[in-house]
């Protein structure tokens, strides 16, 4: 057993201790990524695809002062009904202080993989990561999940960046970070609505079992960090590029009109562009989760065969 401050959901704990699969999912795409009640549905039908693919699902979440390491049916739905004024939005920075001052906190992309790291989890599936934004160069505002994926060994499995960001920049961070960026299954790398992003990917793999061993490699050979897998959405559910590219960059034009900084971007971003797509958006999101969450699934069987 751990001293640290973890809450493993009993199915979590036996599968971890037995050596079987198990797939980390984050929290923040519930309370501040998607409207209630789709997030709830989303949450819930996205376990289902894990557990169907042979997997068991580990949701993690804040709730009075411990990290939850797989969510009950009820804390799932406590949390999709949260406000997301009501929970933090919790990074590596806000991690400790949400745990020790009691409060909800919804983890993100970079809080996760601490979180699934400290538990034993090497695989998550999330919608997209966060990245590099748009006016970095003078505002600054690069996602801490960049930087986490450059220190903790966890394999990220997400439909790329979203792109509501700079893809270019974040490539380019997460290669001098030493991050392997890995396209699936084609050559170019995936822009989360979109299949295509008119970047050729740095690595291309076609097989859950390659990217198992990639990981494996990594850690005997001692590299600090994960790898991000980029999954393009499935060609029935994808927004093509000429189609969402001036809905972004509308709701990038209202969010600079509105003077919305930091933390705030991105649920605003994704807020605005569910609203002028009349929900599209919203539908591509939760479909390229699943289809995440089905690869994610396949990685961890895979290494759970090979363990380190
Ligand atoms: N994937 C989605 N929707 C989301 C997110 C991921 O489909 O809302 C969340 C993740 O938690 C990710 C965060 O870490 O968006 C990025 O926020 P920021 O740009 O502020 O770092």
């Amino acid at each position: 057993m751990t001293d640290l401050p973890l809450e493993f959901a009993p199915e979590v704990f036996a599968a971890l201790n037995e050596g079987r699969p198990v797939v980390a999912l984050e929290s923040t795409i519930i309370t501040h990524g998607m409207p209630y009640p789709q997030n709830l549905q989303m949450a819930r039908d996205v376990e289902n695809v894990i557990r169907g693919a042979g997997a068991i699902p580990a949701t993690i979440a804040v709730m009075a002062g411990r990290i939850h390491i797989g969510l009950t049916a009820s804390s799932l739905e406590t949390l999709a009904q949260t406000p997301s004024d009501q929970a933090m939005k919790v990074s590596r920075a806000d991690l400790a202080i949400c745990l020790t001052s009691g409060r909800t906190g919804a983890t993100t992309v970079a809080a996760t993989m601490i979180c699934a790291h400290l538990a034993g989890i090497r695989v998550f599936a999330t919608g997209g990561i966060g990245g590099v934004h748009r006016g970095a160069e003078l505002s600054f505002d690069i996602s801490a999940d960049l930087q986490e994926l450059g220190q903790t060994p966890v394999t990220v499995v997400a439909a790329g960046a979203k792109a509501i960001l700079d893809l270019p920049k974040t490539w380019e961070v997460l290669e001098t970070l030493g991050v392997p960026v890995i396209a699936y299954g084609q050559d170019e790398l995936p822009a989360f609505w979109s299949r295509s992003s008119g970047i050729t990917a740095p690595l291309r793999m076609d097989s859950a079992r390659e990217i198992a061993a990639g990981a494996n490699m990594r850690s005997r050979l001692g590299l600090a960090g994960g790898q991000l897998v980029a999954n393009p959405i499935p060609e029935a559910d994808e927004i093509p590029r000429d189609e969402i590219m001036p809905v972004i960059e509308k709701a990038l034009a209202e969010a600079a009109a509105q003077g919305i900084a930091a933390k705030a971007v991105t649920p605003f971003l994704l807020q605005q562009i569910f609203e002028l797509t009349d929900g599209k958006s919203l539908k591509s999101n939760i479909a390229l989760v699943l289809n995440n969450a089905r690869l994610a699934s396949e990685i961890a069987v895979e290494m759970a065969k090979a363990p380190i």
